[in-house]
């Protein structure tokens, strides 16, 4: 019976041993980071939004990079009917405009790793890398939310391809770390008072005898979507293939990417990275910084009481590179940190991006079932301590979104804006109740 919960197992010692960038404490961690030697990388889902400037940050640091990607994202943008804001390129002209302008060589890989088992091991067999980053997966909740068919779909994809990528590994022999892009949405959003720790949580147990035991546990899981909870999942799957397997993992719960270009993506027009914007695949942020672009009304759902947390994609590059170059040890258990640099009620950053632009905000339905409002303290130590300093909205960064939804606003279709995936069917999509033109 678990009688009580606190917070000592958020302050989770630092004491990994890793085989590429072995470190005890955040000095120490800093200087293995700049003296790690640069290995080979599989990216899989190196052609989306987290994965393509992902790639491109690895190349330029040295590793010798390989992109695995069924461009499954790009079939669903013609199935949605839309595209991303900014014009991407084919992952053909993307690697070789990299290869002309740097001299360096990302090969590439059409395989779906949900169903070509052979061809994923064959590729682990033949390559041998020493990390994959798997991005690989459906990520977006209102589309796991459309209908049966697509919450079948994207736990076929998210479960098959994860537990395929893990059994070939096993199966490769190889010793390879799995670097996996989770979500801050498998803890759920409340926090019962306490920060939510990095992945685990000491209880304290009463045995049959009255005595307390103390254990860690993985925090228990509270999914708010189809998608949220693949990860959910996802996430048992690496306690049984690190328990079983000994494979080496980090699983890093990652919150709402916003921004849309890096170092790398901004050198050419035929980098660029994609914008989604639309009622499925769009993140709150960007959208938000769309729609005053393009006039039309914030759509904030409900009393945008919610918190949620969030990252720059410029720091989810720098993240990933430090999750590269610090995998756990041989035996560690799973390591899990969370990647996120801060959280903002909703409401507050409509205001804000309403008072840089005097765009109107609309207190649309929420088509969601979450709750109305929450507070979110999230420790993110183990990243910080391994010398990442976040950046902040306030850090400029908000100027980079804005230019580039100025620069492609002509290419915004605003009837794919509005959030029509309900959660049940008692929600109601999140449209605006005025009609709304789009911006001269
Ligand atoms: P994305 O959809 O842009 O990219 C995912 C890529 O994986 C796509 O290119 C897609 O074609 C590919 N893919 C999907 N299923 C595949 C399969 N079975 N085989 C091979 N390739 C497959 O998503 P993203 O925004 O880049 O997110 C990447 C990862 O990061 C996801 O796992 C997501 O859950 C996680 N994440 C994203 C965010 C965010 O805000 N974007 C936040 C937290 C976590
Ligand atoms: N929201 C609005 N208005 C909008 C769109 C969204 O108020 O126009 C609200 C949603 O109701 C929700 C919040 O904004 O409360 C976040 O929604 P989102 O679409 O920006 O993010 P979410 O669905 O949580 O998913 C995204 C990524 C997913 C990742 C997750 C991280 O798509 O891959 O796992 O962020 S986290 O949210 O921390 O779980």
């Amino acid at each position: 019976m678990i009688l009580l919960v606190d917070s000592l197992g958020s302050t989770v010692v630092f004491s990994f041993t890793a085989s590429l960038g072995r470190a005890v404490d955040g000095c120490a961690m800093q200087e293995m980071i700049t003296t790690c030697n640069p290995g080979k990388v599989i990216v899989f889902g190196g052609d989306g939004f987290c994965g393509w400037p992902t790639a491109l940050h690895l190349s330029e640091l040295g590793h010798q990079v390989i992109i695995v990607d069924n461009l499954s994202r790009r079939a669903i943008d013609i199935e949605l009917g839309v595209e991303s804001l900014t014009p991407i390129r084919s992952i053909g002209e993307r690697i070789n405009t990299w290869s002309a302008l740097t001299g360096k060589e990302i090969k590439f890989h059409n395989i779906d790793i949900s169903t070509e088992f052979a061809e994923l091991l064959e590729l682990l067999m033949t390559e041998k890398p020493d990390t994959v980053v798997h991005f690989a997966e459906q990520r977006a909740a209102p589309y796991s939310m459309k209908s049966a068919k697509h919450k079948s779909y994207t736990v076929r994809n998210n479960l098959c391809g994860t537990n395929n990528l893990l059994s070939a590994i096993v199966e490769s022999g190889l010793d390879i770390h799995v670097a996996h892009l989770g979500t801050m949405g498998v803890y759920g959003y409340g926090t019962a008072g306490m920060a939510l720790p990095e992945g685990y949580l000491n209880v304290y147990l009463k045995t049959d005898e009255g005595e307390m035991v103390e254990q860690e546990i993985l925090y228990p899981t509270n999914p708010g979507s189809i998608y949220h909870l693949t990860k959910s999942q996802d996430a048992l799957m690496f306690q049984f293939y690190n328990k079983n397997d000994k494979l080496r993992i980090t699983d890093l719960h990652q919150g709402i990417v916003w921004g849309t270009q890096t170092a790398q993506t901004s050198r050419d027009e035929r980098l660029i990275n994609r914008f989604d914007y639309d009622g499925d695949y769009g993140t709150v942020l960007n959208r938000f910084l769309m729609q005053a672009t393009v006039g039309y009304p914030l759509t904030v759902h409900g009393s945008g009481g919610q918190t949620r947390a969030f990252i720059n994609i410029n720091d989810t590059v720098k993240c990933i590179e430090l999750a590269v170059n610090n995998p756990p040890a041989l035996n560690d258990g799973v390591q899990i940190f969370n990647q996120m640099a801060e959280s903002y009620r909703l409401i507050d950053l409509a205001k804000m991006i309403a008072d840089r632009t005097g765009c109107q905000i609309s207190h649309v339905p929420n088509p969601r079932n979450e709750a109305d409002e929450n507070d979110l303290i999230v420790k993110n130590d183990k990243f910080k301590g391994l010398g990442w300093e976040p950046s902040s909205l306030a850090d400029g960064l908000l100027q980079e979104v804005e230019e580039i939804t100025k620069r492609y606003s002509s290419r915004c279709d605003i009837s794919k804006i509005p959030c029509e995936s309900t959660w049940t069917a008692k929600h109601s999509p999140g449209r605006p109740s005025m009609k709304v033109d789009a911006a001269e």
